[in-house]
């Protein structure tokens, strides 16, 4: 791991993961970050990184992971070793509303990322190519049971489709061409850097700003939450002790209904800002097409093969996280403003 290729690190988990890599002082290799800085990447997400270390083992490129020429020439020119595949069109009510960009992106570009890298590896020693996926492939899980890196596939939204469609071509590409690749199928994400369309900043924010709280039918849908960071620390470890070829199952055994979810922010919101009263603010909206009604992870094969284990509570966690999202008011408006957009295409013209 040494010339790593990072897509999407301007994004939520992505961000997180530069991040992380970089403040582990074992870490010293060299990261290209290629994101196309879409509405859900935000630069300001990195900046601490980017003061201190762009130039000095990690570089920044704004493009497209469906443009081969960028991406066989980043491959060439920063002898690319590694690939830690993030980017993606990632929220499902916009794969609802309009899934063309999911077909592009999800599809097309991680097409794109592995044909680069079989042209570019002439040997399989010493690469990976590390894909992120989701347990949303394997559709809703029936009450009692888990997904197990078995499970048959059955997405539901445009955006699962599109992500089971990456995952297995990734698993053509070892098959046909010997690629040496891993999957991991993780569970909700939650944490710092997420954008506020998704469920736990959404509430937190709106509870803070005294908006209406929607949640999609009767809130009963179950989520399997992980910690940001949790999450990370398997990919890491997956990079440096998974087995070609195979798929790890990630995720919390942290089952929740959403509107639990949403109870328990509107209670650290009330608990933080004496005055204010967030039950009256929850709206029961139509709901979700397609809505999944539960997902929940099997992760003994990554705790058993690689010692893999989460490290922060849901308790905890979410307390932290909603504290961040309170503390962080710059980065809340530059990521909802079109202002930042405009900043964007005046800095970062796409390669
Ligand atoms: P995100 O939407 O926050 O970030 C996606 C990033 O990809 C953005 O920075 C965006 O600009 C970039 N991007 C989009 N299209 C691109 C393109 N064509 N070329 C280059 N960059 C592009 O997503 P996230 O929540 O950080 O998710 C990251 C990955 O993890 C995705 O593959 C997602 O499917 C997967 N995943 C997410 C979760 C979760 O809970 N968030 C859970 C499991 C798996
Ligand atoms: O306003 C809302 N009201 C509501 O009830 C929103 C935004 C969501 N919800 C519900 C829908 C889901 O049951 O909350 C749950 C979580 O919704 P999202 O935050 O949109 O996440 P989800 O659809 O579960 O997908 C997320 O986890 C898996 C990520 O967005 C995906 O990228 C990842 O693959």
């Amino acid at each position: 791991m040494k010339n790593i290729l990072i897509t999407g690190g301007a994004g939520f988990i992505g961000s997180n993961f530069i991040r992380y890599l970089l403040l582990d002082e074992r870490f010293d290799g060299n990261i290209v970050n290629l994101d196309k800085l879409t509405y859900a990447g935000n630069l300001m997400s990195l900046r601490d990184v980017a003061e201190r270390r762009e130039g000095k083992g990690y570089e920044f490129v704004r493009g497209d992971i469906a443009d081969y020429p960028l991406v066989a020439d980043l491959f060439k020119k920063h002898r690319i070793d590694t690939v830690v595949h993030f980017a993606a069109e990632s929220h499902v009510d916009r794969s609802i509303h309009g899934p063309a960009d999911f077909v592009r992106t999800n599809i097309v570009g991680t097409f794109n990322l592995l044909d680069a890298a079989r042209a570019s590896w002439k040997s399989p020693e010493g690469k990976r190519f590390h894909h992120i996926s989701t347990d949303e492939v394997f559709g809703s899980a029936e009450a009692g049971t888990a997904f197990t890196e078995a499970s048959p596939y059955d997405p539901s939204s445009p955006y699962s489709a599109t992500k089971a469609s990456s995952d297995h071509l990734v698993r053509a590409y070892v098959r046909t061409y010997g690629m040496p690749a891993t999957i991991s199928n993780c569970s909700n994400n939650y944490g710092p850097y997420q954008h506020p369309e998704k469920l736990i900043p959404l509430m937190v924010l709106n509870a803070s700003e005294g908006k209406e709280l929607p949640i999609y039918g009767d809130g009963g849908n179950v989520r399997d939450w992980l910690h940001v960071l949790d999450h990370c620390s398997a990919i890491s470890l997956i990079l440096k002790k998974g087995r070609v070829g195979e798929t790890y199952n990630v995720g919390g055994r942290c089952e929740k209904r959403n509107i639990e979810i949403v109870e328990r922010i509107c209670a650290m919101i009330e608990q933080r800002m004496p005055g204010r009263k967030c039950a009256g603010l929850i709206k029961h909206v139509t709901d979700r097409r397609g809505h999944d009604r539960r997902y929940a992870i099997d992760s003994r094969k990554i705790e058993r093969e690689l010692g893999w284990k989460p490290r922060r509570s849901f308790d905890q966690g979410l307390a932290e996280t909603v504290d961040w999202y309170l503390a962080n008011r710059e980065w809340v408006d530059a990521v909802r403003s079109g202002e930042y957009m405009k900043w964007i295409e005046k800095n970062y013209s796409m390669r």
